[in-house]
Parts: C-alpha cells; structure tokens; sequence
C-alpha cells in the first residue's frame, strides 16, 4: 500500500517547504501540498520535520585494533543502532590486511554486513599497501561500487608516505573517487607519546598533550599540499581543529577543490573530560583527540559558512570494561575511539539547530545530500525528490529526553554523551519505503542494503 507522509516540513534540496510527501513501493512517488489520501497508509507529520535518510560518513563497525581490541558493535548492532537514530546508510572502512588485496578486504566486509545490517551500507577501501597490484584493483573496486579510500598519516601500521599518498590520490581521481585522510603526522605523536612517558605521565590526561592541534594542522597542510600536485580534489576526515580549518581556507584561496568532514564529539565535547577522576577520561580516547572549546566554536561557524561539508561519527566503540581499560596503566594504550552512530542526528539538532547555529537546511546538507553527492549516491540517496529511494527520517523538534547508556541501542557500555539533553526526537524512519524505526525502537532488522556506488560529484 502507498504511503502517505502528510503536513509536515519536508526539508527539499532547494529548502524546505510544508507539503505531503508520498511513498510508493521503495521510491517516493509524489511530493506536493494537499496530496489526495485515499488508498494511502497516513503517517502525520504536522510539526515535524521530514529529511532525507541521514548518511554516515564514517563509521568503524568490526574493527579490530589488536588482541582483545575488537570494537563493541558488529554490523548486527551497529547498523541497528543507526538506524533507531535515524540514520539509513552507513558508509564504512574495508580494510584489507597488511600485504592482502582490497578484492579480500571487500570480500570480508560484504560477509560481514550481508544479511545482518538493519541500514543501507557501502564501504571506503582504506590503503595500507600501495604496489602496482593493489593500483590495477582500482577498476575492479570502482566496478564494485567503491569509489572513496581513505589513507593515514598516522598509527605505524597503516601509514603510508607522502610520495605513495600522492600516487593513490592520483589515481583514485583518475577512477572518479576520492580519497580522504587521516590526518595527524605520526611521527609527532610517536614523540609526543614518548615525551608524556618521560615526564611520567601515563594517565588519560596525556593523550590530548601528546597529539596537540599543531600535529592535526601539519598533516592538513601536507595533505593539501599533496592535492594540489595531484590534481584532484581530496577529503579531510575528523577536522578536529580551527588550525586546520586554516590551512583548508588557504588551500580554497589557491583555488583548490578540498572537502571536510568533522564528527559530532568535536562540536559537543571538549578535552576537559581527559581530566576527570579515576580512568573515566579513557572513555574519551579518540583520534584526534577532543580539544578546547575555541576549537568547538571555530568548527561550528565553518559549518554554518558551508566551510565544513559533511559530519560522520568516527564510530568506533569499545567497552570501557574490559576493553578500554587495557590502557589503565598507559594512555597509549588505551583502544582509540568513542560511539556516536546512535546520538549524531539528536546531537546535530540539538547542539546545531536547535542552539540556533545551523539550520535545518544546512544539517540536511552536511549529513544526508552532501554525503551522497561526495560518496556518488545522489540524487538517489541524499534527496527528498520522486524516484529517489524512499530512505526518510521525520524527527519531532517538540520532543525531548536526556541521552543515556542505559537507554541506547548501540551494544556497549557507556557513552560519551550520557547526560547531555536531547532536544528532538527520532520520530519515523523509513527505509526503503518501510517504517523501519518509531520512537528509537527498530522495528525492522537485516533490511539493510549494499548500495553500489557511482563517481563522486563534486560541487565546489
Ligand atoms: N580514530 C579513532 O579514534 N578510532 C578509529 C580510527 C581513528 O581514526
Ligand atoms: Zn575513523
């Protein structure tokens, strides 16, 4: 049966407008004001907001950071937890193994999410190895519907160097894709490590100090250096920091094509939290690290001046006992990074919108059209248009709660938000044109898709 959403404020491409919206089969059929309701199941959206499914740029589901450092949430969880907030698609990292194909990493991946994820799903293919093999797989990996990678300059088994990353981004743009990067200069942080060990400082307190915002803005820079000679547009991902919002603004001066993303725990939380009693700071440990809250602000206005293109969450959760608390004798140890999958929606709403930073237009960009159009998923996906896919999360801007572990979706023990006030709700989500989620509930499972993509469309 037809579906029809009525009265509510559909946040359209070009702004949003009061009208109904209606669904057939897996596609939105109709979008006007007054749309005839016989025939139709009626989901009333009067006084709420209607967007398009929300993207996840970046998320890290069944990852495993060494021995006893699998991530908290498999694709069964994660994907559920995405979807109950208000999120239909996932994109997240594939990585082969060191010295493995990309064809065996996708494969992995594909075995993983298949059948078990609850939201739409693609992967970025993340380059560890970079050899004339892994460049001919490119054709392959763009056949496949890969068509972003991601690259570190940090952490000793993945990073690679400046002359391979200049190879790989050359590469990939001549496939159409993009790659983004990891950008913090590794070999800074081995010394800044090093450094708080020698001062005697092995606590959660010392992992901001030994990865300082000028590590962050030396990688920005190296990187866009490395997209200039390129000649192809690359990806920030994580911006953490107003030093390297910087150098973003004097590589857009040279005229130079570059996209960002920044993730909620930048623009809600500060570093402040690495202080507190006991080992509670541990639940905190993410790449880059959380900064002072000048850095908060500076990424909040880059976002409201179209600066900042997307926001995903770095997803990457583990339990703080007993997993985290491998690091209790020595911070870099501790596992790197926090969960958000569940809370990005409500976070951006409230922290953004509805402090009255963003608009509801401009969080519809950063988290659903301009994730799509980057990652080649537009206007399919990233759209409120007839015959785009039928993803759509209405969210309630009169609801209210407090975010708490002991009520969230997401498989583990704690989060980094607990406390923080929720000022909306995730009040529908439909996936592929079926209520999937009410009220933060799932009602629908494995209902996920791989989504095959296509070239990155670029727009600056
Ligand atoms: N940063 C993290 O904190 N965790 C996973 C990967 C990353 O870049
Ligand atoms: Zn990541």
């Amino acid at each position: 049966m037809p579906l029809l959403i009525q009265n509510g404020t559909l946040l359209l491409p070009e702004g949003p407008v009061k009208a109904d919206l209606r669904v057939e089969g897996e596609r939105i059929a109709q979008i006007g004001p007054g749309l005839p309701a016989e025939g139709s199941q009626l989901i009333d959206a009067a006084g709420k907001l209607v967007f398009p499914g929300f993207i996840d740029t970046h998320t890290h589901f069944e990852m495993n950071q060494g021995t006893q450092r699998e991530t908290a949430d498999n694709w069964t969880t994660g994907t559920r937890a995405a979807l109950a907030g208000g999120t239909t698609c996932v994109l997240d990292f594939a990585e082969p193994q060191r010295g493995h194909s990309l064809a065996s990493a996708l494969e992995v991946w594909q075995e993983r999410a298949e059948g078990r994820a609850s939201c739409h799903y693609g992967f970025h293919m993340t380059i560890k190895d970079w050899d004339p093999r892994i460049r001919d797989e490119l054709r392959a990996m763009t056949a496949a519907g890969i068509t972003s990678y991601k690259v570190y300059m940090a952490y000793a088994p993945m990073r690679i160097s400046d002359r391979t990353a200049l190879e790989v981004v050359q590469a990939v743009g001549e496939e159409g894709g993009i790659v983004g990067c990891h950008c913090e200069n590794g070999d800074l942080v081995d010394a800044g490590i090093a450094a708080m060990h020698a001062e005697g400082r092995f606590g959660p307190d010392a992992h901001p100090s030994s990865r300082p915002p000028a590590v962050e803005a030396e990688a920005v820079g190296r990187w866009l250096a490395i997209g200039e000679l390129a000649g192809y547009p690359v990806n920030i991902v994580h911006l953490s920091t107003w030093q390297g919002l910087e150098q973003v603004r004097i590589a857009r001066k040279r005229l130079q094509e570059v996209y960002v993303e920044t993730c909620p725990q930048y623009l809600t939380l500060t570093g402040d939290k690495y202080r507190l009693p006991g080992f509670e700071g541990a639940k905190y440990v993410c790449a880059p690290p959380l900064r002072a809250q000048i850095n908060v602000d500076a990424l909040w206005e880059a976002l409201a001046a179209g600066e900042i293109d997307t926001v995903g969450t770095d997803h990457c959760s583990f339990y703080f006992n007993p997993t985290k608390q491998l690091g209790e004798a020595d911070f870099a140890a501790i596992p790197g990074g926090i969960p958000g999958v569940e809370h990005r929606v409500e976070l951006m709403y409230t922290y953004g919108v509805a402090a009255g930073r963003i608009t509801a237009h401009q969080m519809m960009k950063a988290l659903s059209e301009h994730p799509a159009r980057l990652f080649g998923m537009y206007p399919r996906k990233g759209a409120l248009a007839v015959g785009s896919d039928a993803d759509i999360t209405i969210l309630d801007p009169n609801a209210s709660r407090v975010i708490t572990a002991a009520g969230q979706v997401q498989n583990v023990d704690y989060t980094p938000y607990e406390g923080m006030e929720s000022r909306c709700g995730i009040d529908t989500v439909l996936l592929s044109g079926a209520v999937a989620a009410r009220g933060g509930r799932v009602l629908l499972e494995n209902r996920g898709r791989y989504v095959r993509r296509g070239s990155a469309q670029f727009w600056r």
